[in-house]
């Protein structure tokens, strides 16, 4: 299923994971939906159009929503298209209106080649896989249904409210509905709404919940919500959604979490598993969170991409912070001018705030990482996305990792501090300054020295007082590589280099959160760096098998010392 929860009472409801006919490479054969291509023998390496087919039953209204097909994704109901969308780590939902009793034959197409039709997916540090990656499901719903149930908790004069917005769709014919919400055992009339024939209709509400229970890392306390629309008296479609009642604000050079103050210890997490690529099945998910928690972390980025809405469900039941982030990294000037590059970055940002507004554990919004931010043709690019997050979301703070101290702010070149050569321009747009870093690793400049270097250029360029997050530190290993003399990925050398990064940053008091680079090692594009050791980012402190290394000892032993300050 997409969540870990049922999303309705009164629908008929069919989970479409399972065995489906796969033809991809030449090779026709069965694969277990969620599915990358490349789990499959033989489609290892595989890059082209996978052509995922299986049979549905089913009548009337069928709705088929896709967590997550990669990276576009073209959907046909008995031969005929029926949906396309673009980009991997959204997904979408069709209504394929009055179908006939019986089966039908549901085809996706899933391409996962580089090409001008994607900005945002290039050959990379990461795997850009093919295939259906995330769960799907099949909904039969009436004419009248709810498309949408959308929670944000806000304090108004101290009080809890809970802002409520809702879609209303018709399958054909126009009518009109009343609709109400169920929080608490209690009712809340959301009043009437008329919707035209094949249309939407939008309604929203702010209902005052002074008994809201609050959620906490520490005490993740879900409310659930369920939304009816009612015709004629009948109950003609629900809608469950859930939140969790806590306000994110930043003081001074804090992130605050119902007035208490965060320390981020973090990991950086690429979706990547030796066994199934991107498509993690709900166990291996939850391992990776039951790893965070024993190694002392509070927090997940989901560097570089939005993740899978059921891992994030386990976090906002398990109270693991999110770092939730805009599908882009290290894209540079020329691809960021590319002519879908806005409407791509609009539409990811879009469908990831509008998917993941109600979360509780999404504490912060993360865009462009690595990006050209040292370009003055692109920083209308970075004004225009970080406005657009803020008009979707006014209720978490904004941030970008950005990595080239130097310059001061746009048009107002200042000396760079020494040993610095450019300087991302774009500071003052965020409201946490976040800073990628690799001392010890890609540089030898010891990590204080260079940290204090990197806050103070901050200071002086957009990022006073404001809250500083290091978003990476690490360096690489090479599992079962072990080296006395602290070779270079060795896991020795990973482990000793890990300690000096992390003592450093934990006892400055000034920063406010780490992400270390990474939870485990990734898949490259072999198309990207294949001179990076056996193709893999091995900066993890666990292989892609989630074999712990030297440094998950180390890493354990310092973040369990800093939580308990
Ligand atoms: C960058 C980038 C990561 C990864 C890392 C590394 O900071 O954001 O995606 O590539 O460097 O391993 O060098």
């Amino acid at each position: 299923m997409i969540r870990t929860f049922a999303t309705s009472t009164l629908r008929r409801t069919t989970d479409l994971s399972g065995l489906w006919r796969l033809k991809a490479g030449g090779r026709s054969t069965f694969a277990f939906v969620p599915c990358c291509t490349e789990s499959v023998p033989g489609l290892e390496s595989f890059r082209g159009v996978s052509v995922y087919e299986r049979t549905v039953r089913c009548a009337g209204n069928a709705l088929f929503s896709f967590a997550g097909v990669s990276r576009s994704a073209k959907v046909f109901l008995d031969g005929v298209l029926i949906a396309a969308h673009e980009g991997a780590y959204t997904g979408f939902s069709v209504l394929a209106p009055k179908i006939g009793e019986g089966g039908h034959t549901l085809r996706v197409e899933a391409d996962n080649r580089f090409g001008d039709d994607s900005a945002l997916s290039v050959p990379n540090d990461y795997m850009t896989y093919g295939g259906i990656t995330r769960a799907c499901v099949l909904e039969t719903v009436g004419n009248a249904f709810l498309s949408l149930l959308r929670l944000v908790p806000q304090k108004k004069d101290g009080v809890w409210h809970l802002s409520v917005r809702v879609q209303a769709h018709s399958a054909g014919e126009a009518y009109t509905a009343s609709l109400r919400c169920e929080i608490y055992g209690r009712a809340f009339s959301l009043g009437v709404v008329s919707v035209s024939a094949g249309g939407m209709t939008e309604a929203a509400a702010l209902i005052p919940l002074p008994d809201a229970l609050p959620w906490s890392p520490e005490r993740p306390e879900l409310t659930y919500v369920r939304c009816v629309l009612s015709v004629d008296g009948a109950d003609a479609d629900d809608l469950i959604e859930r939140t969790g009642f806590r306000e994110i604000t930043v003081c001074g050079r804090d992130i605050l979490l119902n007035g208490k103050r965060l320390r981020l210890l973090g990991f950086n997490r690429h979706e990547d598993h030796a066994l199934f690529g991107c498509a993690l099945p709900p166990a291996a998910m939850a391992e990776d969170l039951q790893i965070i928690r024993d190694l002392g972390g509070n927090a997940v980025r989901t560097s570089h991409y939005p993740n899978d809405p059921y891992f994030l469900d386990l976090c906002d039941e398990t109270g693991i912070l999110v770092w939730e982030e805009a599908h882009a990294r290290g894209l540079g000037e020329e691809r960021m001018l590319h002519p879908l590059f806005l409407p791509q970055s609009r539409a990811c940002i879009r469908e990831m705030i509008e998917r993941d507004v109600s979360r509780p554990a999404v504490f912060i919004w993360g865009l462009l990482n690595e990006c050209a931010a040292d370009s003055v043709e692109c920083f209308p690019i970075y004004r225009e996305l970080t406005g657009l997050i803020r008009a979707l979301d006014p209720s978490r703070p904004v941030t970008c990792a950005t990595c080239r101290p130097g310059s001061g702010a746009v048009g107002e070149k200042k000396d760079p501090p020494p040993g610095f050569s450019d300087g991302d321009g774009t500071l003052p747009l965020y409201d946490v300054i976040s800073f990628n870093c690799y001392p010890g690793w890609y540089h030898d400049t010891p990590c204080g020295e260079y940290l204090g270097g990197v806050r103070r250029w901050a200071e002086e360029n957009g990022g006073r007082d404001k809250p500083f997050i290091v978003s990476e530190i690490g360096a690489g290993a090479v599992y079962g590589y072990r080296s006395r003399k602290g070779d270079k990925w060795s896991e020795e050398r990973q482990a000793e280099i890990l300690r000096e990064q992390l003592t450093a940053v934990l006892s400055d008091r000034a920063v406010c959160g780490v992400f270390l680079w990474q939870l485990c090692d990734c898949r490259v594009s072999g198309e990207w760096f294949a001179a990076r050791p056996r193709t893999m980012n091995n900066k993890g402190i666990l292989d892609e098998y989630r074999r712990p290394k030297a440094a998950y000892d180390t890493v354990r032993e310092l973040f369990l010392a800093a939580g308990r300050e």
